[in-house]
């Protein structure tokens, strides 16, 4: 069997490397698009290097970006992928609101370059496509779980662009009989999750904490209810959506909401310091009970223009078509990021001894 070749754009992100590592656990020949940067951007995939000069390396990158339409052409040229997986996206809410033309850019026409280079390339028959479409899609939609029928109402201009990509995806495969599909994801997160989204700051900021690094955590929203997964999980659900016969597109998600609070409260909990909460709005103060000291606080800078209020994912589609469900807890994923970041936190600070988690 002559070896499936993948391509992954947005490789170095998050899902990008979990989804090489699950694509190049299956045998396949992965090839990724990472942009040019004047630091490395690459820590994510580092493990998963290989020597250009051995032979039969599987795992292949290539310079690149989806605001270069004749750079993407010519790499989907070159790799004549089997499937190419569009994870590639200015991919934070709140900076699209202050980059609204480049989150544009690339969220949207990103993907209308893909698709329209496969067809330039005569490739439509042959090339199977993932879209990356997300749950903030529904925006302010009714707080009851949302599902493919759901109608999205975005909130930001990364949903507006995510929901020209959404639906140039579904056009193309009505128009032109491709296998594209979105995937509909709710939020998911792990050890490798940005630095600035809220799960990852959180954990990050219970690691400096107790490490004595740093004295607060300030943050924005507390009350918005998000569903969020473990990313291990969701890349199996993007791998099974692009293996069905017939392309279509799927809501993946937990089933579960939780508040950003309930969040900041687990995540001190994994390392025993129970949260008390006390003023209102932008006045509220999370305080450590252990010792009375004031460890959360609210930075209106942090509140969005528009806010998305409720996710709440309903996957039964994905459950009963694709086999998929997630495996890792609500308590699984908060306890396995905050020791990581323990771990990180550790070794940065030269602590070689650490044993704790
Ligand atoms: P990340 O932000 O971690 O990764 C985004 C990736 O896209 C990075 O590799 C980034 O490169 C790359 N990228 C950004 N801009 C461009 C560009 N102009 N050209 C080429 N590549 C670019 O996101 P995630 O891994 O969390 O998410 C993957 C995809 O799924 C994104 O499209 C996101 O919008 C979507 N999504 C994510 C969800 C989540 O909860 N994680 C939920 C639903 C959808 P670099 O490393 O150089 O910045
Ligand atoms: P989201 O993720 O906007 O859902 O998009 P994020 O973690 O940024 O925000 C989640 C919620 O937390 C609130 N919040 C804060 N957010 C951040 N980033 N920083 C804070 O200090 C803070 N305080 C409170 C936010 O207001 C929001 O309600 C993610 C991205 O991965 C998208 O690419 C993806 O499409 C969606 O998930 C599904």
């Amino acid at each position: 069997m002559p070896k499936q070749r993948a391509l992954i754009i947005g490789v170095t992100g998050q899902d990008g490397s979990y989804l090489a590592e699950l694509l190049l656990s299956k045998g396949y020949e992965v090839h990724g698009l990472k942009r040019r940067s004047s630091s490395f951007n690459t820590a994510r995939i580092d493990h998963l290097y290989q020597d250009p000069h051995d032979e039969d390396i599987r795992f292949i990158l290539h310079y690149g970006d989806l605001t270069d339409a004749t750079n993407l052409c010519r790499v989907i040229q070159k790799v004549k992928p089997h499937e190419i997986y569009n994870l590639g996206a200015q991919s934070h809410v709140q900076v699209s609101f202050e980059t609204p033309e480049y989150t544009a850019n690339a969220d949207a026409l990103g993907t209308l370059r893909l698709l329209e280079a496969i067809r330039i390339l005569g490739l439509e028959k042959e090339c199977r496509f993932y879209q990356a479409s997300t749950s903030e899609l529904f925006g302010k939609t009714a707080p009851t779980a949302q599902n493919e029928m759901t109608p999205f109402v975005p909130q930001s201009p990364y949903a507006t662009a995510k929901l020209f990509s959404y639906w140039t995806t579904v056009n193309y495969r009505d128009a032109y009989g491709m296998h594209a599909s979105n995937g509909i994801l709710f939020n998911h997160e792990s050890p490798v999750r940005g630095e600035t989204f809220v799960t990852r700051k959180i954990t990050r900021g219970v690691a400096a904490i107790e490490r004595g690094l740093q004295k607060r955590l300030m943050l924005g929203n507390l009350d918005a209810k998000r569903d969020w997964g473990h990313a291990r999980d969701y890349v199996e659900g993007m791998w099974r959506i692009v293996q069905q016969d017939i392309p279509d597109d799927y809501v993946l998600a937990t089933g579960e909401t939780h508040t950003v609070r309930e969040f900041v409260e687990k995540a001190f909990s994994v390392v025993d310091c129970p949260i008390e909460w006390a003023g209102n709005g932008v006045e509220e103060i999370g305080i450590d009970t252990r010792n009375g000291n004031t460890i959360i606080e609210i930075d209106p800078r942090y509140f969005r223009p528009n806010e998305v209020d409720f996710l709440l994912g309903d996957a039964s589609k994905a459950r009963e078509k694709l086999g998929w469900s997630h495996s890792c807890s609500f308590d699984d994923l908060v306890t396995e990021m905050v020791s990581s970041d323990m771990r990180t936190i550790a070794l940065e600070a030269g602590r070689n001894d650490f044993n704790g988690m």
